[in-house]
């Protein structure tokens, strides 16, 4: 089996301080948080930034600040979101990328998310490729549903350039596909053989998730954006912590745990 890729979605745009106090928020925060989970098997940062008081945004300031005070700190892999918060509008969600992070997440669909949507037409999906192929970006297919896998495949059919595809599962969040038993291995049977895939759930599904797609030779993304609780009625300390669970459960299972180079190599940056 592949080395383990481990990605921390450490920020998140929902969670706040007062549901998870060691959230980190600020660019210097940001940063000591990757290169502490990258010190416990974390190769790829999801980023979600925070303005002054803490609330998500896109500003490209923020994200130019964050992404230099996180090269100065480790040799993570950063991957910017381009879902933003469900309130921000395509041009807002877009405009970060013009910094060439490594990687970016790209969701391929349209989906409820608790009382709200998440808004991904087909027009935008092809934008926001496009422009992440242009700048050299990868992008993460984030699938929320099983059609997402469908339009991620059709959106890179489209393009004449050929390039590693990267899908990550998100399963368990309210008003998308829950966290059944069988979720990981039936979208892992539906992504391309040469593709591959890390999953997460969300909340109470997190470590379940994890085990299987461990088990099943794929990869793994955890983080405040996805877990707050490191057990029942107990927050995690850190992000390093569930990275470190993570890990453990890795090497348990015979798996080496993937350095940023290594995760580089398999992803085909
Ligand atoms: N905050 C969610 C609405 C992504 O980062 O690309 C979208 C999200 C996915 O977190
Ligand atoms: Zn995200």
């Amino acid at each position: 089996m592949q080395p383990l890729i481990i990605t921390c979605a450490g920020v998140g745009a929902e969670v706040t301080r007062a549901q998870q106090p060691a959230l980190p928020l600020t660019a210097s925060e940001i940063a000591l948080d990757a290169a502490e989970c990258r010190a416990a098997g974390a190769s790829i940062y999801h980023l979600h930034v925070r303005d002054g008081v803490g609330n998500p945004t896109m500003n490209v300031d923020v994200y130019d600040a964050t992404l230099k005070a996180i090269r100065d700190a480790s040799d993570v892999i950063v991957q910017f979101s381009s879902g933003g918060a469900v309130t921000d509008k395509e041009e807002v969600r877009i405009a970060p990328l013009e910094l060439r992070p490594e990687m970016a997440s790209l969701t391929t669909g349209t989906v409820n998310f608790g009382s709200e949507v998440f808004w991904n037409p087909p027009a935008l999906i092809e934008r926001f490729y496009g422009h992440m192929r242009e700048l050299g970006i990868l992008p993460e297919f984030e699938i929320f549903e099983p059609g997402m896998i469908a339009n991620a495949q059709r959106v890179y059919d489209e393009t004449a350039e050929s390039h590693h595809m990267h899908f990550d599962f998100v399963l368990g969040v309210p008003g998308a596909m829950p966290a059944w038993d069988d979720s990981v291995a039936f979208l892992a049977q539906h992504t391309p053989a040469e593709a591959t895939w890390s999953a997460t759930g969300i909340g109470r599904s997190h470590l379940a998730v994890t085990k299987v797609a461990i088990d099943l030779g794929g990869h793994v993304r955890t983080g405040f954006e996805d877990v707050i609780y490191f057990e029942r009625g107990r927050l995690a300390d850190s992000n390093a912590q569930l990275i470190d669970r993570v890990a453990s459960i890795g090497r348990a299972a015979g798996r080496e745990i993937a350095t940023p180079d290594q995760a580089r190599n398999l992803l085909g940056l």
